[in-house]
C-alpha cells in the first residue's frame, strides 16, 4: 500500500462512464482509499472544466469524454483514438499514460486496461507525476494470463491439499468446501489484477471424487469465488473430470461421440453460466497419469476437446486442454519408449482439428518442469491449434519454496527461444504472433495459506515475475528489481541483497543438482533433495542411464530414440550432433563418455565437480548477503529467509557431495582440483 503514496496524496479525476461495471468500481476503490490514507482527493466525473484543470491525475476510459468536460488537452487525450486506435482492434488492458500542462493522464481502452493503467502509475511512483514526458503506451502481449491452481477441497493422503504446493493449504478450500472467509482470497485477486492476471484456475488439474463435483454440487460456492475475482478482471475456471458424465452425472459412458454424453455436458455447462455468467472455462488433463480422456472409448484428444469446447461455446467459455501426456507405466528395460517424444506423438497428427475455443496448454519442455529442458517441440509443431505454454511457478523441481530460486531468467529465456529459421520465439507463437492463433501463458501458482502467503517471501518474485512476462515485459532482473522496490521499499542495500541472492540464483540451483540437462535425479514420489538413482528403474520413463563409462540419454535420429527429428531445423540437426549440441543440454540429448570435453573446456566428469562444488560455494555466499539486511525488512520475514537459506545450504552441501562422490564411483577418475570426494 506504501507504494500509492505518491498517488493518494494528489488530486485524482477518474471517469469510467455510467455503466463502467465491477472493475471501474475497483479503479475509483483505489483511488478513495489512496487519497484518504494519503491526504490527496477523489473526483469522480461528470465535472467542470475547472475541476478538470485542478486535477493532478486523470484517469479514463476512452469514450467517457462527454463526462469530463472540454479542457482541451485531456479532450484530445480521450479522443486520442488516435493514441490507442492506431492498431486497432485493441487488445483489453491497453492503456496510455502521458503528461500534459502538468496533468498525468491515464486513458484505458476499457476498465480493465484502467485498472493496469492505475497500477502501471503507481509502480512508477513520484515519476509518474513529473517533469513531461511522452506518451506511454502499453497493452498486454498476451491476451490469456492464467494461473492454474493445484488445490484439492480435501486433504489428499498422499499429496496435501495442494498438490505441489510448498506454501501451507488451500486458500480456496477447507474442509471439502470453499472457505466461509474468503478475505485472503480477495487480497490475492487484488494482487493479481495488479499485475494484469486474468484467469485463474480453481481446482487441481488431478480431479478428485470431491472436486468433480464443483461444477455441479458446489456452484453456489464457485460463483462466491468468482465474486471476489471479478472486479479485478479475472475469470474463473474449473478443472473437470473427463469421466464426469459417468461419475457424477450417472450415465453408462463418458464417449465424447454419445449424443446422450454431449447433453450432459451441455446442460451442466448450462447451469454453471446460470450461476457465474462470466465462466472461463475448463482446464483438463485427460488420459494422462491416471486422469480419465477419450482412450477409453477410441477417441481422441480432439474428439475429446471438442466435445467440452461445443458446450462452453454458446457462452464464450474456452477449453484449456493439457498436452502433458506420456506413459507412465513405461518398462525401464525398454529403450525404445522416449517420454520426451510422447506429447508430440500425441498432439501434432491432430493440428488443425481442435475448435476455436480450444487452448492446447503445452508445458515449456517435453519432460517435466525440469530446472533445464529444451523447449517442447510442440510449441513450434502446432501451426493451426491456440497454444498456451505452461509454467511451474510452484517450485516442484527447483527447490520447493525452500530454496531461493528466481526463475525470471529461465522463464525469459525459454520465451525468446527461436523455434526455427523464420525467427519466431516461443513468445510470439503463445501470443500468435505475427499472424498466429493467440492463446498466452499459463502457471501453476505458488500461493497458499502461509504467513507469507508463498512459503520463503522471496519466492514472490517468481509469481510476480510470472505476471509480467505475460503482460509482456521481457528483463527479468528489471522485474526482480520492481519487484523488491514495491514489496520492501527504496533501501539500497535491501535491494543489493535482493538481487545478490536472486539474480543468478537459478543458474546456481542448475549447478549443484542434476548436470548437463539430465533432469531428475530428485527423491522419487516428493521430489526434494538428490537421489541420483531414484527414477532410474521405475515406470516414469525418467532415465539418466549412467554407468562406469558415460552418462546421458541418446535421443538422436542416428542412434537414439530419434527425438531430434521433432524439432525443425536448425534445431533438428544443432541438437543431433555432439559438436553443436549446447552444453547445458548435452546430456538430454547424447550419451556420452566422461571424458567427453565439453564447449567450455571441461570434461563431463570433471563439470560435475567443479559445477557442484562452486554452487555450493554460491549458496554460502546468498546467505551473507542476506545476512546484510538484518534490521532492514521486519524480523519475522529476515528469519523466515535466514531459515531458507540454511536449509537451502545443507541441501545444496547433500547435493554436492553426493553427485560428487557418485560420478567419482561410477568413472573412477578423481577430480582434477583435489578437492574433497567422499
Ligand atoms: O509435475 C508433475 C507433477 C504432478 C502433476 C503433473 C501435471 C498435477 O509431479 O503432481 O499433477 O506434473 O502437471 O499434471
Amino acid at each position: 500500500d506504501e507504494a500509492f503514496r505518491a498517488l493518494g496524496s494528489r488530486r485524482v479525476l477518474v471517469a469510467v462512464g455510467p455503466d463502467a461495471g465491477p472493475v471501474a468500481g475497483t479503479v475509483v476503490a483505489e483511488v478513495a482509499a489512496a487519497t484518504a490514507r494519503f491526504g490527496g482527493h477523489l473526483v469522480t466525473a461528470p465535472v467542470s472544466v475547472d475541476e478538470v484543470l485542478a486535477s493532478d491525475v486523470v484517469l479514463a476510459i476512452l469514450g467517457s469524454g462527454g463526462q469530463v468536460g472540454a479542457e482541451p488537452a485531456v479532450q484530445a487525450a480521450l479522443e486520442g483514438g488516435f493514441v490507442l486506435g492506431a492498431d486497432a482492434p485493441m487488445r483489453s488492458g491497453a492503456f496510455t499514460v502521458e503528461r500534459q500542462d502538468g496533468t498525468t493522464v491515464v486513458v484505458a481502452a476499457d476498465a480493465a486496461g484502467l485498472l493496469y493503467g492505475l497500477h502501471a502509475l503507481v509502480r512508477r511512483g513520484e515519476d509518474a507525476f513529473s517533469g513531461s514526458h511522452q506518451v506511454v503506451r502499453d497493452q498486454p502481449v498476451n491476451g490469456i494470463r492464467m494461473l492454474d491452481h493445484w488445490d484439492n477441497m480435501t486433504v489428499h493422503p498422499v499429496m496435501g491439499q495442494v498438490e505441489r504446493g510448498y506454501a501451507g493449504g488451500s486458500i480456496f478450500y477447507t474442509d471439502g468446501r470453499v472457505r466461509d472467509d474468503l478475505s485472503r482470497v480477495a487480497r490475492y485477486a487484488r494482487l493479481l489484477g495488479s499485475v494484469g492476471i486474468d484467469a485463474v484456475g480453481l481446482n487441481n488439474v488431478n480431479v478428485h471424487a470431491t472436486e468433480a463435483r464443483l461444477l455441479t454440487d458446489h456452484l453456489d460456492d464457485v460463483a462466491r469465488l468468482a465474486d471476489v475475482f471479478r472486479p479485478h478482471g479475472i475469470r474463473v475456471f474449473l478443472s473437470a473430470s473427463f469421466a464426469a458424465p459417468l461419475t457424477v452425472g450417472g450415465l453408462p459412458t463418458a464417449d465424447p461421440l454419445d449424443p446422450a454424453v454431449q447433453d450432459w455436458w451441455a446442460s451442466a455447462v448450462r447451469r454453471v453460466y446460470e450461476t457465474v455468467p462470466d465462466f472461463g472455462g475448463f482446464v483438463v488433463k485427460a488420459d494422462s497419469e491416471g486422469q480419465p480422456g477419450p482412450f477409453a472409448y477410441g477417441r481422441d484428444h480432439a474428439d475429446g476437446a471438442n466435445l467440452l469446447a461445443r458446450a462452453l461455446a454458446p457462452f464464450g467459455g474456452t477449453v484449456f486442454w493439457r498436452a502433458f501426456v506420456y506413459d507412465h507405466h513405461q518398462d525401464w528395460r525398454d529403450r525404445s519408449t522416449d517420454r520426451a517424444r510422447a506429447a508430440h506423438d500425441h498432439f501434432t497428427p491432430l493440428d488443425g482439428r481442435f475448435d476455436d475455443n480450444v487452448v492446447l496448454q503445452v508445458k515449456y519442455g517435453p519432460m517435466d518442469f525440469q530446472t533445464r529442458e529444451p523447449v517442447s517441440p510442440v510449441i513450434a509443431g502446432m501451426p493451426r491449434t491456440r497454444l498456451a505454454v505452461e509454467l511451474q511457478v510452484t517450485q516442484e523441481y527447483t527447490g520447493q519454496q525452500q530454496h531461493a530460486v528466481y526463475l525470471g531468467p529461465q522463464w525469459e529465456q525459454i520465451l525468446a527461444f527461436r523455434l526455427a529459421e523464420d525467427g519466431r520465439t516461443v513468445g510470439d507463437v503463445a501470443a500468435g504472433l505475427p499472424e498466429g492463433r493467440p492463446a498466452g501463458l499459463v502457471a501453476v501458482s505458488n500461493v497458499g495459506t502461509d504467513e507469507f502467503w508463498t512459503g520463503h517471501p522471496l519466492a514472490q518474485a517468481n509469481l510476480y515475475a510470472f505476471a509480467r512476462l505475460a503482460w509482456g515485459a521481457h528483463d527479468p532482473l528489471a522485474i526482480l528489481d520492481e519487484w523488491a522496490g514495491l514489496t520492501f521499499g527504496d533501501d539500497p542495500a535491501v535491494r543489493a541483497a535482493v538481487h545478490a541472492v536472486l539474480d543468478d540464483s537459478w543458474r546456481t540451483y542448475e549447478r549443484y543438482t542434476a548436470p548437463l540437462g539430465v533432469g531428475f535425479m530428485v527423491r522419487p514420489g516428493h521430489h526434494y533433495g538428490p537421489d541420483v538413482d531414484g527414477y532410474e528403474y521405475t515406470a516414469w520413463g525418467t532415465y539418466h542411464f549412467a554407468d562406469r563409462d558415460g552418462i546421458g540419454v541418446d535421443r538422436t535420429r542416428a542412434t537414439g530414440t530419434g527425438f531430434t527429428g521433432q524439432y525443425a531445423a536448425p534445431w533438428r540437426d544443432v541438437y543431433e550432433s555432439v559438436e553443436t549440441c549446447p552444453d547445458e543440454l548435452l546430456l538430454f540429448f547424447h550419451h556420452v563418455p566422461y571424458t567427453h570435453v565439453l564447449h567450455s573446456g571441461s570434461t563431463v566428469v570433471q563439470h560435475i565437480y567443479d559445477t557442484h562444488a562452486d554452487g555450493y560455494d554460491e549458496v554460502v555466499r546468498m546467505a551473507s548477503a542476506w545476512e546484510q539486511v538484518r534490521g532492514r525488512v521486519p524480523d519475522a520475514l529476515f528469519d523466515r529467509v535466514t531459515q531458507r537459506l540454511a536449509e537451502q545450504e545443507r541441501s545444496a552441501r547433500e547435493w554436492r557431495d553426493q553427485l560428487r562422490s557418485a560420478f567419482f564411483r561410477r568413472s573412477g577418475i578423481p577430480d582434477a582440483t583435489g578437492r574433497t570426494i567422499y
